[in-house]
């Protein structure tokens, strides 16, 4: 069972809290009679299916499937294929309720708001009994107008969504807006703004939510609340960032009105300001001296500034206050010219993107808690990551997923929610929907640091062309909905934001050959430039299996439970077993399959990215598809479901690292290039050591060579001619390694071979581990006696967390893996329960 901890809280906050829980905004600020009051409406609710008496304990926020699991009315969707049993879930009309008392405070305001910052999606809403308003658009703010539908005392609040299939359905059957759709998925997507994969996508289920996904509450005010404040920075000028405050506020009065801004850093206040706002619009410019600039990991710190606004009125009471943090930077996305690709320069400094593609965590978003976010961001960084894109086919993400960037120093490549998909761009009511949504997410995202651009949608110009059909879009509508609405409405709110209309529409590549195509992983080399997109699956390991299958669909991959947690194209499995023995040899058991599949995927995605770090500055972002699932699945995540990390996201550390020593095989001539890759914004001074073996672990060959490497530097340090060991040894028996030394540590390792590994003539490696007790965990030490490659560390049970995995152990290079674990084990059920293999295991 996954940790969900916001519906433990939700549900312990609903327990104690009899009716409603209401706070003003700044109680806690000590400043109680503040104009603006917030009821929070989230919490115990009920919920029916549409013309049904029978009414179920329901969690705001939250969705009708985990409403129905919460009640045990439906199973596990992820188990096994108990997905196809809940559609009638999605098909269904459903009505959320609860009752709420007013204090008279609330209705003595002279605005009074219901305000639902998520309602998915068709919903029309009532108020004792009254209809108040409707919905049709997942990624907006709802607010109604309730001063005088609302009573004192006891209120009845009702929300009726209605399942969007049929509405699809009739749409759709009119006239076709084509979509790249799995064959047991729903048409007509497109019609309706909701997240495009909660119709299933070509790693995620089909389960049509409904429901109060996001915060409701009731606003009430009187003389003002502030609407919008924006930030611009201007950084013209060495030593000093100016900041203009735009602030626009609602307002009720005609008296005047100010503003006040303070920007803090670590508790201490570098500027402040107060301005006059008239006609509801003010603004001011605040200097701030010796800035410390925000930074993408790797390159510096990710400084971040408090910054408060209050709108107060004429006594200098405070109405309203927002409350941001802001990080001091330039981040642009420049075109490619003849020498670099596109990519993005940061203070002025270009850079290259290390990444990968994100993609809603769950496919219940509200069991994403804030804690998963953080995890999620935080092990980005840990295997060097300093970019991630935001996928365009999810919803717009949790204000704690950037808050999580801003502070790690992640770029963010924000897509609008559009993806693989035509789109009625023909019909105004529908881009009058966007813009209004494009208006709320702006709004809300807008001064995140760690947003490095906006992108209209998702791989949409690849099935545009110049007239419409039952294939395509047509490319004026794509130009209106994507450059058009879309861009104004970036340019208007955010304009020193950067803003492309698709990816890839914007000189960015989505490389498909391999996976969907066929070729070889090879075939990465044969291109260059900004890969936002690359990808090629695996299977999760046995214990995330295990939690989706019974035991008869672990005999094979290809079962149909195995073939149903898979939906690439309807032969994933295939492709991933086929593909197995062009490098590796056939495993022997389930397990071994499992295992050969990641070992598989992070070679192939080592062997691009390598390559695009290689070919820098020709080559300047390597974002790969995809870092994490939605639900237990084979997919070409990195890391699965329950946040375990596949092998490939181990790998990611290494060919991510800040400096990297890399190779560049030619079997036919026997050559191995030897690349050396530095991120740093320094030059250092490093040796380089390589050494040949045979499988058995001799030194045939080896050499050392000091090298100053030059700040952002990529090139071919030295080629390896390895013709007479090849004639002496064959190709087959000569294993690379090389190695990067700065101050008398490997900052990096590699290993290179004239041909795949399964070429390698293995011997058993005799891998022995050592278990000592630490305070964190256990520490176990792995020697071999011949070398060992991939070697990795399994639990059975329970869950851990390993300081690396999946390394090569030899007998002149023992590894050394400190284990935390998710619950306390003895030594002795830790010894029992620890498995240790390498690829030599997964043959014989
Ligand atoms: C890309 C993505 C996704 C998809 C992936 C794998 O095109 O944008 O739409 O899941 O490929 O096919």
């Amino acid at each position: 069972m996954r940790l969900s901890k916001r519906q433990f809280l939700v549900r312990a906050a609903t327990a104690t809290a009899a009716a409603c829980a209401w706070e003003p905004l700044f109680a806690a600020a000590g400043a109680p009679d503040t104009q603006r009051i917030r009821m929070n409406l989230n919490g115990a609710w009920e919920v029916a299916k549409e013309g049904e008496a029978e009414w179920l304990a329901a969690t705001v926020p939250g969705c009708v499937h985990t409403d129905l699991l919460a009640a045990r009315r439906i199973p596990d969707p992820y188990f096994r294929d108990n997905e196809k049993a809940v559609q009638w879930v999605g098909e269904s009309n459903w009505v959320y309720r609860r009752r709420f008392e007013v204090p008279g405070e609330v209705l003595e305001r002279q605005r009074v708001l219901l305000r639902c910052q998520g309602l998915d999606s068709l919903a029309v809403v009532k108020l004792n009994g009254v209809e108040i308003g409707r919905a049709n658009n997942m990624f907006r703010t709802w607010e109604y107008d309730v001063k005088s539908a609302l009573k004192a005392g006891f209120n009845q609040l009702e929300i009726t969504f209605a399942s969007p299939l049929p509405y699809m359905k009739e749409r759709q059957g009119k006239r076709v807006l084509f979509e790249w759709a799995g064959p047991h998925e729903p048409r007509g997507r497109a019609w309706v703004r909701k997240q495009p994969c909660n119709f299933g996508w070509d790693w995620g289920p089909v389960l049509v939510t409904c429901g109060i996904w996001r915060d409701i509450s009731i606003e009430a005010f009187d003389e003002a609340r502030l609407g919008e404040v924006a930030f611009l920075q201007d950084h013209s000028v060495k030593g000093r960032v100016n900041l203009e405050v735009k602030v626009a506020a609602e307002t009720l009065t005609t008296a005047p009105l100010r503003a006040q801004v303070m920007v803090s850093f670590k508790g201490r206040r570098v500027a402040e300001a107060k301005f006059p706002v008239s006609n509801g619009l003010g603004q001011a410019r605040l200097d701030i001296f010796r800035p410390r600039l925000w930074w993408p990991a790797g390159l510096g710190e990710a400084a971040l500034y408090d910054v408060r606004v209050d709108l107060l009125d004429a006594t200098g009471k405070v109405l309203d206050r927002s409350s941001k943090r802001l990080g001091l930077r330039t981040l642009k996305m420049l075109e490619a010219d003849a020498n670099n690709s596109l990519r993005f320069e940061v203070n002025g400094i270009p850079f290259f993107s290390k990444g990968a593609n994100y993609i809603p965590a769950d496919a219940f978003a509200n069991r994403v808690t804030p804690e998963i976010l953080r995890r999620i961001v935080a092990d980005a960084v840990a295997v060097n990551m300093n970019t991630l894109r935001f996928w365009g086919g999810g919803y717009y993400e949790e204000g704690e997923l950037f808050d999580a960037c801003d502070e790690m120093g992640v770029c963010v490549w924000l897509d609008f929610k559009f993806a693989c998909s035509s789109y009625p761009a023909f019909e105004e009511d529908f881009l009058e929907n966007v813009r209004r949504e494009a208006r709320d997410q702006l709004r809300r995202l807008r001064h995140h640091a760690c947003i490095a651009v906006w992108c209209g949608n998702n791989e949409i110009s690849l099935m545009t062309k110049d007239e419409w059909s039952d294939k395509s879009m047509g490319r004026a509508d794509y130009d209106k909905l994507f450059k058009e609405v879309l861009g104004s409405e970036v340019h208007a709110l955010a304009p020193q934001a950067n803003y492309v209309s698709g990816s890839p529409d914007c000189g960015d590549t989505h490389y498909w050959q391999v996976w969907h195509g066929g070729k070889p992983f090879e075939d990465f080399r044969t291109l260059t430039g900004y890969l936002s997109e690359f990808g090629f699956q695996s299977f999760p390991e046995p214990k995330t299996v295990q939690s989706y299958t019974g035991s008869g669909d672990r005999t094979d991959v290809m079962s149909e439970i195995m073939q149903w947690h898979q939906r690439s194209g309807g032969n994933g499995n295939e492709k991933i077993r086929d593909m197995i023995p062009r490098y590796f040899r056939p495993p022997k058991d389930f397990d071994s399959a499992l295992w050969l599949s990641q070992l598989l995927q992070s070679h192939g995605i080592k062997l691009g990215a390598e390559y695009w770090r290689q070919t820098m500055p020709k080559s300047m972002g390597c974002v790969y598809w995809q870092y994490n699932d939605c639900w237990p699945v084979a997919s070409w995540s990195s890391v699965d479901y329950y946040g375990r990390w596949k092998a490939l996201h181990y790998l990611a550390r290494r060919f991510y690292a800040p400096m990297l020593v890399s190779g560049r095989e030619d079997a036919a001539k026997g050559l191995v290039e030897i690349h050396v890759t530095s991120d740093l914004l320094d030059a250092s001074r490093a040796k380089l050591a390589w050494e040949i073996t045979n499988p058995a672990g001799e030194t045939l060959s080896q050499g050392t060579e000091p090298l100053v490497v030059p700040p952002q530097f990529s090139r071919c340090v030295k080629t390896l001619e390895l013709g007479s060991l090849t004639e002496k040894h064959g190709a087959d028996n000569l294993l690379v390694w090389l190695k990067l030394v700065l101050n008398g540590k490997a900052v990096s390792e590699n290993l290179v071979t004239l041909g795949p590994p399964k070429t390698i003539a293995l011997l058993n490696p005799e891998l022995r581990a050592g278990i000592a007790k630490e305070r964190s965990g256990y520490r176990v030490k792995l020697t071999a006696t011949k070398p060992a490659l991939w070697t990795w560390l399994e639990l059975d049970e329970v869950d851990a967390k390993f300081s690396d995995n999946f390394v090569h152990v030899t007998a002149t290079a023992p590894a050394s893996i400190l284990v935390q674990l998710a619950q306390e084990m003895a030594a002795a059920d830790f010894v029992k329960a620890l498995r240790v293999r390498s690829l030599f295991n997964t043959y014989i």
